[in-house]
Parts: C-alpha cells; sequence; structure tokens
C-alpha cells in the first residue's frame, strides 16, 4: 500500500501503520485522515493482518487536527464546518479503529494532542515511550473534545481524571498516564518498539477471531445493561466456539501442549 502521509508497513501477521508528517508533528490533514481510513479498511479486510500497530513518525505521534486547514477554511468568520467535517472525516475512522474485528496497539512515541488524543484512547492497548505526552488540547484552543475523547476517556480514566483533563486541557507524561491508567505501560524511548514487537508477536499468534468477539462484547458492554450483556456474551460464545482455533486450544490444554492458533 503506498500513502502521502502514511506509511504501511507489513511484516508477516503484524501490520504497522505510521502517520508520516514529523514535521508538523502528524497533525491530520483531510489527506492523512483518509489515508488511516484506508489502511484500517485494508487490515480488516486482509486475513493475513492479525494485529496493527499505530504509530507516528518523527518525535511526535499526532498533535491533532492540522490547524493550518482549519484556518484556511475561515475559522475567524466562524466559517469552519466542524460539524460535517468531523462526521464525514474523524467519526468514520474513530469508528473503524473501534469495529476492527482486530487488535490495535497504540505505540505512543511522543506527544498525542487533541484528536490524536482520541486516536491514540480508539486504540485497545498504550504503550508509551517515557517522553510521550498527552493533552486534551482541545478546550486551549476553545473546541469541544471530540473524535470519541468525551465517550472514551471517562471510561479509562473516571469522570473525575477525564475533566480535570478535558476542561484544563494539561499537558500529562507517560508516567502519569500509567498512573491513572491511560496507558498500559511505558518503557524507554529507545525500547518501545522492540517492546510493542514483542507484543504484536503475542497478538499475531493469538486467536484473532476470538480477540475480535472480545472487543465486540466489551464494546457492547459498555453501553448495555447487564441482562443485555450476558446475551450477547452468549452470543459471541457460540461464534467463538465454532473456531477452528477454539478447537486447538482445546486440544492443546488436553495434549498438554502449546497452542498454534490460526486465527481462524
Ligand atoms: O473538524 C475538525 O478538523 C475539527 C477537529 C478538531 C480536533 C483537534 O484535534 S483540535 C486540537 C488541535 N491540536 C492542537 O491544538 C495542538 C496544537 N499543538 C500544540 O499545542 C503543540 O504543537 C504540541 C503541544 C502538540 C507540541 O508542542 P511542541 O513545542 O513540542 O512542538 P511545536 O513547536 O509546537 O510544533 C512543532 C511543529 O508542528 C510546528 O511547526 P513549525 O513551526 O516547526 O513549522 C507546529 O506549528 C506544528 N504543529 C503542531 N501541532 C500542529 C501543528 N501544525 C498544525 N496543526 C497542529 N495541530
Amino acid at each position: 500500500m503506498s500513502y502521502e502521509t502514511v506509511l504501511y508497513e507489513q511484516d508477516g501477521a503484524i501490520l504497522k501503520i505510521t502517520m508520516n508528517r514529523p514535521d508538523k508533528l502528524n497533525a491530520m490533514t483531510d489527506t492523512l485522515l483518509h489515508e488511516l481510513g484506508d489502511a484500517f479498511q485494508c487490515a480488516g479486510d486482509d486475513p493475513s493482518v492479525r494485529v496493527v500497530v499505530l504509530t507516528g513518525a518523527g518525535r511526535g505521534f499526532c498533535a491533532g487536527a492540522d490547524l493550518a486547514g482549519v484556518v484556511e477554511t475561515g475559522v475567524e468568520n466562524g466559517n469552519f464546518p466542524y460539524r460535517e467535517h468531523l462526521i464525514n472525516n474523524y467519526n468514520p475512522l474513530i469508528l473503524r479503529m473501534r469495529n476492527l474485528p482486530k487488535p490495535i496497539i497504540g505505540a505512543i512515541n511522543g506527544v498525542a494532542a487533541g484528536a490524536g488524543m482520541s486516536l491514540a484512547l480508539a486504540c485497545d492497548m498504550r504503550i508509551a515511550a517515557d517522553n510521550a505526552s498527552f493533552l486534551q488540547a482541545f478546550v486551549k484552543i476553545g473546541l469541544v473534545p471530540d473524535s470519541g475523547s468525551t465517550w472514551m476517556l471517562p471510561r479509562l480514566v473516571g469522570m473525575t481524571r477525564a475533566m480535570d483533563l478535558m476542561l484544563s486541557g494539561r499537558k500529562i507524561g507517560a508516567q502519569e498516564a500509567l498512573e491513572i491508567g491511560l496507558v498500559n505501560q511505558v518503557v524507554s524511548g529507545d525500547q518501545l518498539m522492540e517492546t510493542i514487537g514483542k507484543v504484536a508477536a503475542e497478538f499475531a499468534a493469538a486467536p484473532t477471531k476470538t480477540v475480535g468477539y472480545i472487543k465486540r462484547a466489551v464494546e457492547f458492554a459498555l453501553h448495555s445493561t447487564l441482562e443485555q450483556a450476558l446475551f450477547k456474551e452468549a452470543a459471541l460464545q457460540e461464534l467463538a466456539g465454532k473456531t477452528s482455533d477454539h478447537a486447538e486450544g482445546v486440544a492443546a490444554f488436553l495434549q498438554k501442549r502449546p497452542p498454534q492458533f490460526k486465527g481462524e
């Protein structure tokens, strides 16, 4: 896959998607947004991809919307069509990530600001370099958190912390992000991609369809009653129970050997 602002690199079952506007901390232009969306679509469609790593080129993860584009469209007159732009460009990308039936690991290599932080939140897990940082930059420019931040942040860190971050727009470092449960792990910057490689290799050998069902079950449970969640679990367990990886997992357990999952 060849893009202008995104690198799409597959190594076996591991796909690495890199936002590639390093001079602008990977701020998102329309081109970058569409290319990212296309890359996630391809990741979903390609059965050989079993895990996706999302990262940024250079010293930033993603600085959010490219504000130069907003100015060009006439922000000073209130002319920027935020609703339409979000609905057509950002929202489909976030939904595509959340609905991707494969795990997404955010390799947070630097600053994640505004919608760039939302992108990080939309990953299934986040491993951050020790020099990474996070800020809900929206309020600093008079905007409401978007691209799923209002939905995801309180669920990840609780209302008290989410409101603090969203209302203040303050930047937090990787260590604080770890303490409040925003990231899964912090490693030194020079160890980031090696650590990511190990975690991605584990997912590449996982029962991929079941991993997708787990994502669906949890997403559903976040806005359902207990009763609805119980029925959803049962329905998804029915599907998981029909995978060859389930049969392999049970056989491997009984034969006291490691399972060889094929993602089928
Ligand atoms: O529909 C819609 O489009 C609405 C969607 C909105 C979603 C949003 O994301 S709103 C929030 C947008 N993002 C921001 O407000 C963050 C703006 N950036 C910053 O606050 C800072 O750059 C950072 C805290 C992220 C990093 O600071 P620092 O000191 O490490 O780097 P820097 O020097 O500020 O930035 C380096 C370069 O990247 C610089 O370019 P230059 O001067 O060297 O040519 C800077 O202008 C550029 N850059 C950083 N962020 C953006 C950007 N250029 C365009 N848009 C950006 N968001």
